[in-house]
């Protein structure tokens, strides 16, 4: 079974560079130890446009579960790990609490199955062998509802970047990897533009909305696949970088600075520059995310009161 689950690991990218950040493919997410229904589904999936990842057991699926943060998962009703109902339960959960459509798709179909299933919390039933015509469009329909959500829940609606509570719950995410894989470290940095009332105020208060646009915009385009910005409030953002040291951070966050106090901003005949300061903390064993948020805080508040635009560790 090891061998099996290392064959159909292969290491998924969340975003493949030569496609804009919309149009990435669906991640799928198998959780199944029927070999034939397996293999089919990846066959069938991939050639139609998806990238399907296969864990074999539900011990497998929750960590890839955790890991990927796939866009869609496919459950199978009897998997084969002892503590089967337990490992269903959690992944159910995790992926309700992310808006994460989740089917189950068994050879079991009575009504005892479903009453259970969907007392667990699946989205939907679906018995195999699969209608392969029907399994598209139905697949389709769940993933766009589910963005959907995604986007009114967890996304700000001015630039894009995830609000507040997508970084509480993905803090939480890197937290549980935290104490789930000894050595497992990600840093977390709290952002703020630098004299930003001054911007409102000398330019207007649409001038610094596109400001914060294209602040998040120049971080989308240099930011690594598994980094997320979150608009905190106002005119601060969270950044979470996993499997990322904090020198690494502020090397990432100087590419940034660089790369955005660089922007010459035009109001009328009037040129201006912006600048931000930043402070990172750095997770190598448990702490709480409170914690973390508030050193984070700590180094930001050191950053801005030597001197602003500067990053403090
Ligand atoms: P500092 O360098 O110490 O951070 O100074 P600052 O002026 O950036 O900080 P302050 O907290 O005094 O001001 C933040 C301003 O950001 C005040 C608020 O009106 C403005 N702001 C917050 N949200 C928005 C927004 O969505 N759009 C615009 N245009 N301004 C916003
Ligand atoms: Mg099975
Ligand atoms: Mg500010
Ligand atoms: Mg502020």
């Amino acid at each position: 079974l090891r061998q099996l689950q290392e064959e159909f690991t292969v290491e998924p990218s969340r975003e493949n560079p030569s496609q804009p950040s919309q149009e990435k493919q669906p991640l799928l997410l198998i959780i199944d130890d029927d070999m034939e229904f397996i293999t089919y589904m990846k066959n069938y999936l991939e050639t139609n446009g998806y990238q399907v990842i296969v864990a074999l057991t539900g011990r497998k699926g929750l960590e890839l579960f955790y890991e990927v943060h796939p866009d869609l998962v496919l459950l199978d009703y009897v998997l084969p790990d002892i503590d089967g109902i337990s490992l269903l339960t959690q992944i159910v959960e995790k992926a309700r609490n992310e808006f994460t459509p989740i089917m189950m798709v068994s050879a079991h179909v009575s009504n005892e199955h479903k009453t259970l299933s969907y007392n667990l919390g699946v989205w939907d039933f679906i018995g195999k062998p699969i209608n392969k015509d029907i399994f598209l469009p139905f697949l389709n329909n769940r993933l766009s509802y589910s963005r959907q959500i995604l986007k009114q829940t967890l996304q700000d609606e001015l630039t894009g970047a995830y609000n507040r509570k997508f970084m509480e719950r993905e803090l939480t995410n890197q937290l549980e990897l935290c104490t789930e894989q000894k050595d497992y470290c990600f840093s977390l940095a709290m952002v703020d533009l630098d004299h930003f009332k001054s911007i409102n105020d000398t330019y207007g208060h649409h001038m610094g909305d596109q400001v914060l646009e294209r602040f998040v915009d120049v971080f989308q385009k240099l930011k690594d696949p598994d980094d997320t910005i979150s608009r905190y409030g106002g005119e601060e953002f969270t950044i979470l970088f996993p499997t990322t040291d904090g020198e690494e951070a502020a090397a990432k966050l100087q590419k940034w600075r660089e790369k955005f106090s660089g922007i010459a901003f035009v109001s009328g005949n009037e040129e201006f520059h912006v600048h931000f300061s930043a402070g990172i903390t750095e997770t190598t064993s448990m702490s709480h995310g409170k914690e973390i948020l508030e050193q984070a805080d700590k180094a930001l508040y050191h950053a801005k009161h030597s001197g602003r635009n500067r990053t403090s560790l």
